[in-house]
């Protein structure tokens, strides 16, 4: 990997690229969040990677923490997941019919989170979690979901209320195209507020099929849930006989071997999962207590369908990622990484005259340019989201490739070592002055 160049960057290439990309796709991008519009910057076009480094079209070098947003946890072009992608693309590109792959990796999510009875995979996030919910409805024959301000479930018609991610970052607080009769559906409540979702069911008795929630959220920023909140949920579903849905797409498989529900033990009744379960390939997937599966077609009369789910380089992707997930060590050892970088950045924040918060949990962790404790999106948007753009920037120009977005949460792989951390926390220390 070439050195790091600590001179004003030449994005010129990426320049010229975003000027032709915007000619034939919306905005440039193919997902609004990286358009880096929130940072004041064009898209910085991406070359290749390697572990935890990427390397744009102008040949610059950066650490890199999006890792395609939380999917490379094992690092970029990690050798067992090289080596199975390379086996199952000799085999075909895709099938449209049920391969060995598929049963291989449902048994493998359903040991690693005993939630999960019975599992579906589909080609998304959005499809997971807008599956999920149809199912919930089913499930409990009632029409309304309650997601929380901040939180982003995927860009499904019912999530695009106070959402976060994209819509934060572009300050929508929900999109055109919905129709008011869907969004009546949709309750957002405050995130660690335990007194909102009991007042949100007795204003709604009886008609609440799911309470759709990233045990931790990580489209707002980071935000851990408060000690006792995600049981207050899960005793409140259960008392009102609603779903309670994890949305654990960005949390699974990362926070700890079993996702947040085995960080917080609590056993929701479906997940959604997405990104490391396909290393780096369009996935999702949504699983949960059997009675409730077995509703989903052709079992059951739910329908959900995808030309593409299971595809077979996925899959065998996703598999290999989960198994090196199964060493004892690995989330040991990403919580020491993450750990050693949160307390480098705060020590920086301290002895800089910036107000900052600095949050982690394993494989993920949030800059908070605030004087205030961020618990939820209202505080997250007491954010002073000018001096982020400013440190983003700075960041970038020192070789560090950080979300371009105060509303996003960075990712750290099982291949960041300490060059990689002295670097990051050499370039906070510039950024911050
Ligand atoms: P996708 O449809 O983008 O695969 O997944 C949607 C989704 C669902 N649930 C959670 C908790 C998620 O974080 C996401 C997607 N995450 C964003 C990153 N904040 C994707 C990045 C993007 O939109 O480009």
């Amino acid at each position: 990997m070439t050195q790091v160049a600590v001179v004003p960057l030449n994005t010129s290439k990426s320049r010229e690229l975003f000027e032709r990309a915007q000619k034939v796709i919306p905005g440039g991008v193919n997902s609004p969040v990286r358009a880096c519009k929130a940072v004041n910057s064009h898209p910085i076009f991406m070359s290749r990677a390697d572990a935890a480094w990427m390397q744009d079209v102008d040949g610059n070098s950066f650490v890199d923490y999006v890792g395609s947003w939380g999917a490379m946890i094992l690092g970029h072009q990690h050798p067992r997941v090289m080596e199975a992608v390379e086996d199952a693309i000799r085999t075909s590109t895709s099938f449209g019919a049920p391969t060995l792959l598929e049963v291989e990796i449902a048994e493998q999510v359903i040991k690693m989170m005993p939630a999960i009875e019975m599992v579906r995979f589909v080609n998304s996030g959005t499809e997971a979690c807008m599956s999920a919910i149809r199912l919930a409805r089913a499930y409990t024959q009632r029409t309304m979901i309650v997601k929380f301000d901040g939180c982003y479930h995927g860009h499904a018609d019912s999530f695009l209320i106070k959402a976060g991610s994209g819509l934060a970052t572009l300050g929508i607080s929900s999109s055109p195209g919905i129709p008011d009769e869907l969004s009546k559906l949709t309750i957002s409540l405050p995130f660690n507020d335990s007194a909102a979702i009991e007042k949100a069911f007795k204003e709604h008795k009886g008609k609440i099929a799911a309470v759709i929630v990233e045990p931790i959220m990580g489209n707002a920023g980071l935000i851990t849930p408060k000690d006792g909140y995600l049981t207050a949920l899960r005793e409140t579903c259960t008392a009102n006989g609603a779903l309670l849905i994890f949305d654990e797409v960005m949390t699974g498989f990362r926070v700890a071997a079993g996702g947040a529900q085995q960080k917080y033990h609590i056993t929701p009744d479906l997940t959604c999962l997405g990104k490391v379960i396909g290393g780096g390939l369009p996935v999702g997937a949504y699983g949960g207590k059997r009675e409730i599966m077995e509703r989903v077609a052709p079992c059951g009369d739910v329908y959900q369908a995808g030309t593409l789910s299971g595809n077979p380089l996925a899959m065998a992707a996703g598999l290999a990622q989960l198994r090196a997930l199964q060493s004892p060590s690995a989330h040991e050892r990403l919580e020491q990484k993450t750990a050693s970088l949160a307390d480098g950045i705060r020590e920086i924040v301290e002895k800089s005259k910036v107000d900052a918060q600095v949050v982690h949990v394993t494989g993920m962790l949030g800059v908070f340019f605030t004087a205030k404790t961020v618990t939820d999106f209202e505080s997250a948007k007491s954010c002073d989201t000018e001096r982020f753009a400013k440190v983003w920037q700075s960041l970038l120009e020192h070789g560090v490739y950080w979300p371009p977005s105060q509303f996003e949460a960075a990712f750290v792989s099982l291949e960041h070592g300490k060059r990689e951390i002295e670097l990051t926390l050499q370039a906070f220390k510039t950024a911050l002055g």
